[in-house]
């Protein structure tokens, strides 16, 4: 457990919201393979701007909304970039996203979508963020980027209303795998409690994130966990294209696998590679006072929180092979 050692700037918040009540419309682009946290506490926020009078529309980026965070009040009214139609935006808010490249499709399609031309408020909680925006509220010390949301609309004073409370819970147990990591602060247990008193319900919570799953999950699981390694203080898997086919499952159904490999005695880290046209997509995890992913991350031009990361390996079996013994040694090294 960490101090709760953050405050948030009103200044930049009461600039956020000056520039929000000029804009006709804000589009709300997610990063891509969005989370609760991501979508969540967008939804909060488009909730909370309607009550201000302010049109802003959630967009996940890269196609899909996802079929796991169905139970977030007001994910109805999610776009889905390529199923909808842009709205006409002339502002961005960009909530939980590091990098402008994390856009998914959104961006690939138009990076010049996010070169400036249009204003864009950057709201964060990962210290490898760029501070990309007009207006940046980053707070690396937050566990989740709802939490900060939830600061924010109390600085706003909008209406705290039930499902407003239960999306930005769920952003905040998402992340926080139910206020069990590390990154979990008495202020992230003092929010939760504020927005249960709010009305919020973490039964429906736990339930869709930690337990609800297809069968498919468990295929995936099966498989991937068949195939794990140990390199140096690495436990490691991964999962191809043809593995996901053949289990009937969708991209985002491993995610949470990685967190039930980092506890595993003897390894200091763990990683997932998922198979991509490029080479892999790869998830970082590792214990408190274990080696910082972030940084290990960063060395391959990731990024992410010290406990959890993420970074892209482009290349063939041997650009594989040394991540993962980079990995490894620097895991086990640290012990
Ligand atoms: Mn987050």
């Amino acid at each position: 457990m960490t101090s709760p050692s953050w405050r948030l700037d009103h200044t930049a918040a009461a600039e956020a919201l000056k520039l929000l009540r000029s804009a006709r419309c804000v589009l709300m682009p997610t990063h891509q393979n969005v989370d609760a946290d991501g979508l969540a506490s967008a939804i909060a926020m488009s909730n909370a701007l309607a009550q201000l009078g302010v049109t802003a529309r959630p967009m996940v980026s890269d196609g899909e909304v996802p079929h796991q965070l169905g139970f977030l009040p007001g994910i109805e009214d999610v776009l889905a970039y390529g199923r909808d139609d842009l709205p006409a935006y002339d502002l961005l808010c960009l909530v939980d996203c590091s990098d402008r490249r994390r856009l998914g499709d959104f961006y690939a399609d138009d990076p010049d979508r996010v070169n400036g031309d249009v204003p864009i408020v950057n709201i964060d909680h990962h210290v490898t963020n760029d501070m990309f925006g007009q207006v940046n509220i980053v707070v690396p010390e937050a566990a989740s980027a709802s939490e900060i949301v939830a600061d924010i609309l109390q600085a706003w004073k909008t209406d705290l209303t039930h499902d407003i409370a239960q999306c930005l819970l769920a952003g905040i147990y998402g992340d926080t795998l139910g206020l069990r990591t590390d990154s979990t602060t008495s202020r992230t247990m003092r929010t939760s409690a504020d927005l249960v008193d709010a009305g919020a319900d973490p039964a429906p919570i736990v339930d869709a994130l930690f337990r609800v799953k297809p069968r498919s999950s468990v295929c995936l699981w099966e498989r991937a966990l068949r195939n794990v390694q140990y390199t140096g203080g690495l436990i490691w898997t991964e999962l191809t294209q043809d593995t996901f086919d053949r289990c009937g499952a969708s991209p985002g159904e491993a995610e949470g696998m990685v967190n039930f490999l980092v506890g595993t005695e003897g390894s200091g880290a763990a990683a997932i590679l998922y198979a991509n046209d490029k080479g892999w997509r790869v998830s970082l995890r590792s214990l408190p006072d274990g080696v910082d992913v972030a940084s290990v991350a960063a060395e391959f031009g990731g990024g992410g929180h010290p406990r959890a990361a993420g970074v892209q390996i482009d290349g063939d079996e041997d650009a594989k092979r040394s991540f993962v013994e980079r990995v490894g040694q620097l895991a086990r090294d640290h012990r």
